[in-house]
């Protein structure tokens, strides 16, 4: 049987949020596999057929010093085959799918570095790093999946100028220099159970948006003309 391993990535506390879907998800992964998911579109072949899935979720400080270390050490250990990062975008209605990341870090993010405007510094993830790397999961597919599966998501081109964004860079800067690694990010909103506006999907719908994540990459890695990555 085929082994692939895969890391769910996820934060742990973020100021402000009561449930933290991007805790929540990887750990419902890595508890339940890929159970209780059931296919809708029955003309495509399941990609999990015959494969042994070995799911790992890995929790992260919202820092930008630590978040990407700690997710690269994971990496070292674990030798994943596709890595999923994970995080909250608050005001997202939706899954919102990742497409690049980009060489930009707001530092005043950060309390301490903030001028009386609530504004800090903009300064380069990586200064000699290129502008933006693309992700390397097949957007296109995920999307269809959703379609099939009735999950709201929109494709976006930025997941923000925090610690997101940040880890995302460093994740596919490292990818560039393993090209067997799929990698990629993807944005969930609140669980909407606990915005107080009401704002967001389901915590099982997230789950199941994940899982489908996961499926979708795993047809890519094992036949990679079947699902093209859409960038454009
Ligand atoms: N969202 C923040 C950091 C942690 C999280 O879940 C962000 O958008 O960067």
């Amino acid at each position: 049987m085929e082994q692939i391993k895969v890391i769910v990535t996820g934060y742990d506390h973020y100021e402000g949020v009561e449930v933290n879907p991007s805790y929540q998800v990887p750990q419902a992964l890595a508890d339940r596999g890929m159970g209780g998911l059931t296919r809708t579109d029955t003309q495509l072949e399941d990609p999990l057929r015959g494969v042994d899935l070995d799911i790992t979720a890995v929790t992260l400080p919202v820092s930008f010093a630590k978040a990407w270390p700690i997710l690269h050490q994971a990496i070292e250990r674990v030798e994943p085959d596709l890595v999923i990062a994970t995080g909250l975008k608050r005001h997202a209605r939706g899954i919102s799918m990742e497409r690049c990341a980009v060489n930009i870090k707001e530092v005043g993010h950060d309390l301490a570095c903030q001028d009386e405007s609530g504004h800090g510094p903009t300064e380069p993830i990586d200064p000699d790093g290129p502008a933006a790397y693309w992700t390397r999961l097949p957007l296109r597919a995920i999307l269809q999946e959703f379609g099939h599966c009735g999950i709201p998501a929109t494709l976006s081109s930025d997941a923000g100028t925090y610690v997101c964004n940040a880890l995302f860079y460093n994740l596919l800067g490292w990818a560039t220099k393993h090209p067997d690694v799929l990698a990629g990010f993807v944005s969930l909103p609140m669980v909407n159970e606990t915005d107080p506006q009401g704002l967001g999907l389901p915590l099982e719908q997230q789950i199941q948006a994940i899982q489908e994540v996961v499926r979708e990459t795993v047809r890519y890695y094992r036949q990679p003309s079947s699902s093209p990555i859409l960038i454009a």
